[in-house]
Order: C-alpha cells, then structure tokens, then sequence
C-alpha cells in the first residue's frame, strides 16, 4: 500500500529495499508520479540505510525505462550474437522452450539441460525456489554456484559455522580497524562512515590491498600486497603473537582446536620472509603485527579480493583465524566482518522441497569448458538467467566458443539485452525489482526486508517465480503453492525461522532473533559441531593441494610478470547497470611499469596472455601498485577495442579451498600499440552494437 499518496497529483511513495548484490542492503522509498518513478531514495525502515543510498541505485529508472531494457519475448532471427529477434509471446517462446526440453531430454538426457544462474537481483524468491523445483523435478544437470564467495563461504563455515559478523555500526567502538581485500568505498560504502568515525575516535586503521583504495589514502598503515599472498602475510601476524606469548592461550584452549599445528605451521614465516613474497616494507608488516597484538577491540573487515586466486581459500582462512589467536571477541567492535548472510539461519532446502538429483554437477567457474568439451552428454540446452556469464565468468573466450556453437540451444531470461542475451535462441524479459514481490537480505547485516512492486513490469516482463511455474506446468510438473509470487513469498516468509516470517510480514523487516549488532562470542557463537573453532578443519584439510596455511607459488612469472586484478566498480554491479556504461575503460598501470613500456595515459595497448589480449588505453595510476594492473570487473564487451574483458584472461583454475574463480590471478604482459598495427581484423573481432570508437 502507498504509504503516503496524494490523488490529486497522482503522487505517492511507496516503501522497498534493494535486492542488488550488495551487503548494504538498503531499504528504498520509491516516488510516483502518474505510474511512474519519480524519485528513488534511502528510507528509515533499515536504519543502517542511514539517511542516503548509492547512485547506482539512484538512478535505476535509467533501466527500467531505457533502450535496452527486454519487453517482450524473441526467438532469434539472425545469426548467432547478432541480438535479431522476432517478437513472439509468452505462450510460443514457453512451448518452445518446453518442446526443446522434452526432445534433448529424450536423445540425450535431461543432464543435457543446464540451468545456470548466479545471484541476479540476489533476492531470496528469485532464485532457489520455483527455478529450482523445476529444474530438480526434470533432472537436468546441477550447477555449483562457485563464481563468488565459494572460498570465504568454506573456510566461515568450517571455521565458525557462519556466525554472524560485527556489524557496520559498531565499527566506532573498535581501537584498530583492518580493511583486508575489501574496498568498501566503492562495494559496501555504507560502512565506510563508521570507519572514518573510528579513525576520528583514535582508531588505527590499516588497509591490505595492492591499490591504494580510498580508505588506504586515509589510513595509518597501507600494506600495498602482491595479489595472492595474503595467507603468509596474515601467518606472519600469527607467528608473532605465538612467539611473543600475545596469542590468546586461555581463548584457545577453551574455544579451538589444533592451535598447535596452526603454530607450527605459522612458524616458518618470519616478517623478512612474508614481506619478501608479498613485496611489502617488513617494519610496516611488523607493525600491523604490534598494532593486531596490543589493540582491543580490533575489527577486520574481510572482503572478498583476497579470495580471488589460488591461494584464496589459505589467505581467508589465516586471516579469519587471527581474531581467535589474538582473542579479539568477546568485547563490542572486536572480532571480524565478512558475510552476514546466515545471522538468520534460513536454508534453501526449507522451502524448495524437492529432493536434489544426484545428476552431473557442472562448476560454473567452468561454463566455457562445459559448453565446449564436455560429451557425457554434451551441453545442449543453456537456460542462463539471474546471470550474465559472456561478460562475469572466467575463460570469457571459451565462454564465447561455447556460445557461438550451432547445436547449443540457448535460453537468456533477462531484464536488458545482455553480451550473454545476444546469442539467446530464445531471450525472455524479466521484470525487474521495482516490478515485483521479493526478499533482499542485506547479507552485511543479515536482516530480510520486504521487496514489493512499485510500478507496472514494462512491457510483457514477467517476474522468475511465476515464469519457471508455468514452464513447470508445461512439463507435467507438479509446483503446488508456488505459482504466483505472492504465493511463494508467503510460502518462503512462512518457512523462515524464528519467528522471522511473520515480522516481515507485518513489519517489512526481520532479523528473526539474531541480534542487530552481536557481540562474537558474546551474542553469538560458533554454528559447528561442538560449538568451538577448529582451526585445522579436516573436512578442508585434505582438499586444499598443499594443505592448509600454505602458500603456492607464482608459476614462471618471466613471460608474464603483471598481476591483473579487476575489482568491483562503482558504476555498475557486477555487470549489472553496463548497459548505461557506454564508454570505453582503461587499464590501470603504475607509473614504474607503464615507463618500462613506454606507456603514456592515452596510448592503446594489448593486455595479453595465453588465455587471450585485451586491446584498451591505459591510464597512468600510482594508485595500483608496481606488478599490478587493474580493470574494472562486470564490463561488457563494448567497453574495450576488441570485446574482450578482463574475463578473457582469467583463466579457468580453481582456488585452493572451495573451487571458487581466480579472477585476481592472472598475470599479463602488456605492450603498446600503434593503432595503425592494431589493425581492421582485430578491431571487427566486435560485432556489438556500438562499434568501438578508433582510436587514433
Ligand atoms: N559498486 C559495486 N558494489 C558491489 C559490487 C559491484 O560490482 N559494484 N559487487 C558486489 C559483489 S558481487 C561482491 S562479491 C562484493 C565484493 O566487494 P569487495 O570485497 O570489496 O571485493 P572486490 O571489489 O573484488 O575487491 C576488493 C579489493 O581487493 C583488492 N584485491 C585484489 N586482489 C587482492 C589480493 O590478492 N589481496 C588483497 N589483500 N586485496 C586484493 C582489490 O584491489 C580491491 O580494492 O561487492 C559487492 N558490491
Ligand atoms: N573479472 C572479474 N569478473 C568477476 C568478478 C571479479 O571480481 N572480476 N567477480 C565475480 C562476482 S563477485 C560475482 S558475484 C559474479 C556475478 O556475475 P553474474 O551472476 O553474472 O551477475 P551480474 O553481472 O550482476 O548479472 C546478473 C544478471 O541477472 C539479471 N537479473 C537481475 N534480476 C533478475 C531477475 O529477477 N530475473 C532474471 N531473470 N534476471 C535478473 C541482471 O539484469 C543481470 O544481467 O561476477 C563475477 N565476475
Ligand atoms: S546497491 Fe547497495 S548501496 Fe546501493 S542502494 Fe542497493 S544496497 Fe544500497
Ligand atoms: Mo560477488
């Protein structure tokens, strides 16, 4: 209901919360007028929202109304990646759909089927509920939703059992403060107000990043590590407090396990050794090591750039240990942050309730391997939706290969014509969250807020829940209470825990019992088995390649000697919004490096490795570390000269622990070009809709 409206204007403001993937998870007030968005604002509902949103989100009638957005379905026209549909309706493109199913399901087998989907709007309805009976019903292939947080997800639970983290607001309590592979200001800026407020209280604060982020520029200590060697920064740290008698021995022996082997196995990395390796000042190593030991409360946030590469799963771990061994918990503002996303502790299993087939199960970090070599059976239907893989998964070039094959039948479910969308058989239009019902859970604070629609779905988008239903139905499947929206939201709200469901129902917000700013190991506990921490967990033990708290080395870095990061940006989410970035992007370089190659900001270059080369201007930025080059994460094709993204030299490896991707792991060669020696054939590798402008 408009909680506020006036009928003579046609105004009103509706109340709602961001689904997106961001840990914010902000809750909105929605202006209208006459139908339409006027105005897309911060309410108080989530106070943590405090008074103001980002401009991404701002700004979102850009999609809901703009030029790309997907109205009505298409089955393709022209040749595949051309994005030339014929306009057909709902009933044509489901039977389609239903037909290509029931045939590949008889030549080849259901597990011939492969439904792929990441978090799209993230929220709790969109995903895992009507998409996953159905698919689990027809047996189709399953997917391992590795592409984000698998590493942090495995070690959180082995370690804790995904106890909920200390929140935002109680960042002003802590003495140190410890950003370590997160940079907020642009991926969770909400937190950053209770970082500088800290700072202002006396707080050290300490950034661990190979760029100098916004909070490193302000920060007391910025440690400037090589990409992928966080796990013998952090054993460094723990060395120190073993050796120095500053580990916490009495926490330790009443809350963990295997303390001794994480100190023997810490012991080999002296400050001179670890600073070696990640190419950092060992005094300044020395002294985040003094500042961790002396200063309670001490928080670290814990992002997700540091998880992103072979050493990821070791890096998350050591580093998400170090509170136990120091014994920062207990107090308000001590302890860590990572994902809140189970303070409530709901599970997709309550509510899908359809068993899981033990059918083939296909890590989408490997989509491109997927689609190209495998045969038992091959690949042949891809039903991509909550998800744009040509432009977010690793290998992009064997991604592409995949797509472009003539006997793969591809289905792209999409709110706008994504670099995935243009090589759909069949593209259908999504509605998008302003357009319907949903539950966005915050997962930097864990509460779950009620998503309701605002406005009418443009054009003939419909919303996942109510088109994976009637798909269902098509094929004899059985998918109860679920039909519409508002019957699975009632169904998940009602399969919530606690007492959560009926809050959010009748308040619009919950945190079911779980405490709005815990204290670990105050508030809350360990979630494992025997409620302590093991800090040598077996069950990772025995898959990491070196075991745990080891490091891997860097293979030959001779030929290949610059790291390529991409992390996240401002302008869109993951790729989410780059339909409205239309200019091109350009590669990050530290003065040093770009000298050594004779690189100017402004010159084009190729960025190059065995995977692929990426053709893009560079810019000069002392801010990215010697070693390190950096390109915003989420871009679309047209964002470069010759459609290839960072993901084109990502190569398909997976991390340590958790078979996560290792986005931060490449490592390039970079060299100038002269536009002339581009030349016309690589700059037409790019069909998309814009040409890429020359560069002269
Ligand atoms: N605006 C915006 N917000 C977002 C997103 C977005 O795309 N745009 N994405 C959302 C999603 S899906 C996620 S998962 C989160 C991610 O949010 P973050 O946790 O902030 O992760 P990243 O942006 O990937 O990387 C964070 C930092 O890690 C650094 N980094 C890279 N490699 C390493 C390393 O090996 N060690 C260390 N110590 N640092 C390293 C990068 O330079 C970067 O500054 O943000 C969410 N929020
Ligand atoms: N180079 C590089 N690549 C990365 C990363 C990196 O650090 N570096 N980070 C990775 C990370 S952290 C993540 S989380 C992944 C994310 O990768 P993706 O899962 O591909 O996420 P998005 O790019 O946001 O694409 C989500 C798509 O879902 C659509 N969508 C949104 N809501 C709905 C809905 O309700 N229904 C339907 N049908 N569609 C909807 C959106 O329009 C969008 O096109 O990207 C990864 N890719
Ligand atoms: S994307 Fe994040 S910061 Fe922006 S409105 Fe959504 S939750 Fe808030
Ligand atoms: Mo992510």
């Amino acid at each position: 209901m408009p909680a506020d409206e006036d009928l003579t204007w046609g105004r009103s403001t509706v109340e709602t919360a961001c689904p997106l993937d961001c840990p914010d998870g902000c809750s909105l007030a929605i202006s209208l007028e006459r139908g339409r968005i006027r105005k897309i604002d911060h309410s108080p509902r989530y106070p943590g929202t405090n008074g103001f949103i980002c401009s991404k989100v701002r700004r979102f009638e850009r999609r809901v109304y703009g030029e790309e957005r997907l109205l009505h379905p298409g089955s393709r026209r022209g040749a595949k990646g051309e994005a030339s549909f014929n306009r057909i309706g709902w009933d044509q493109a489901l039977e389609t759909v239903a037909g290509r199913m029931r045939a590949i399901r008889k030549e080849f087998g259901a597990e011939a089927i492969l439904p792929l989907s990441y978090g799209g709007s993230n929220g709790l309805l969109t995903q895992d509920t009507t998409d996953a009976r159905l698919f689990r019903a027809f047996g189709t292939s399953r997917l391992a939703r590795n592409v984000c947080a698998a590493p942090t997800t495995a070690v959180t639970a082995a370690l804790y059992g995904r106890m909920a983290g200390v929140a935002y607001e109680d960042y002003r309590h802590a003495g140190l403060v410890v950003i370590w592979g997160a940079n907020p200001s642009t991926s969770g800026f909400h937190l950053v107000p209770h970082v500088r407020q800290a700072a202002r209280d006396g707080a050290a604060v300490v950034v661990i990043d190979p760029r100098r982020t916004p909070l490193a520029k302000r920060a007391d200590i910025h440690l400037a590590v090589r990409p992928g060697t966080d796990v013998v920064v952090a054993l460094a740290i723990h060395r120190f407090l073993f050796e120095h008698g500053l580990a916490d021995e009495a926490f330790l022996a009443e809350w963990t396990h295997n303390a001794d082997e994480l100190r023997r196995r810490a012991s080999e990395w002296t400050f001179e050794r670890a600073a070696a390796v990640a190419e950092i000042d060992p005094d300044l190593l020395e002294k985040v090591a003094e500042l961790y030991a002396e200063t309670s409360p001490a928080v670290i946030r814990c992002g997700w750039g540091l998880e992103r590469n072979r050493n990821g799963g070791n890096a998350a771990l050591a580093v998400l240990a170090l509170p136990a061994v120091g014994g920062k918990f207990g107090v308000r503002g001590g302890g860590f942050s990572m994902s809140s996303s189970r303070a409530i502790p709901l599970s997709e299993e309550d509510w899908i309730e359809t068993e899981e087939p033990r059918t083939r199960l296909v890590n989408m970090n490997r989509l491109g391997r997927a689609l190209t070599d495998y045969s038992d059976p091959p690949i042949k239907m891809l039903f991509v939706y909550n998800c744009n893989p040509l432009a977010t998964m690793p290998a992009q070039n064997r991604v592409l290969a995949g797509l472009e094959r003539d006997d793969l039948f591809t289905v792209v479910f999409d709110q706008v014509m994504t670099d995935t969308a243009r090589w759909a058989d069949v593209v259908l239009p999504a509605t998008t969250f302003l357009e319907q019902y949903d539950l966005a859970l915050g997962y930097g604070h864990g509460a779950v807020q009620l998503v309701q629609p605002v406005i009418e779905p443009a054009g003939e988008s419909r919303p996942n829940v109510e088109v994976f239903a009637e798909l269902a139905t098509r094929l004899g499947i059985e998918i109860g209470e679920l039909e519409s929206d508002t019957g699975t939201l009632m169904h998940v709200a009602g399969a919530l825990p606690e007492n959560a469901g009926r809050e959010l129902l009748d308040r619009g917000i919950t945190r079911g019992s779980a405490p709005a700013a815990p204290v670990q190991f105050g508030d809350v506990f360990p979630r494992t088995a025997d409620g302590r921490v093991d800090l040598l967990p077996a069950a990772l033990e025995g898959s990491a390649p070196l075991g745990l708290y080891r490091f891997q080395t860097e293979p030959a870095p001779d030929r290949y000697p610059l790291a390529l990061i991409s992390p996240a940006s401002d302008k869109t989410v993951s790729s989410t919004l780059g339909e409205l970035r239309t200019r091109q992007v350009r590669l990050q370089i530290h003065p040093r490096d770009a000298e050594a190659r004779d690189l100017s900001t402004g010159d084009v270059a190729r960025v190059f490795n065995e995977e692929g080369e990426i053709h893009c201007a560079v810019s000069v930025n002392p801010d990215v570390r010697p070693g390190v080059v950096s390109l915003p994460k989420g871009l679309w094709r047209r964002n470069t000269m010759n459609g290839c993204t960072a993901n084109a030299l990502v190569s398909d490896e997976l991390t340590d622990l958790g078979d996560g991707a290792c986005f931060n792991d490449a490592r390039v060669e970079v060299t100038r070009v002269v536009t002339a020696e581009l030349g016309d054939r690589n700059i037409a590798l790019w069909t998309g809709p814009a040409s890429p402008k020359r560069v002269h």
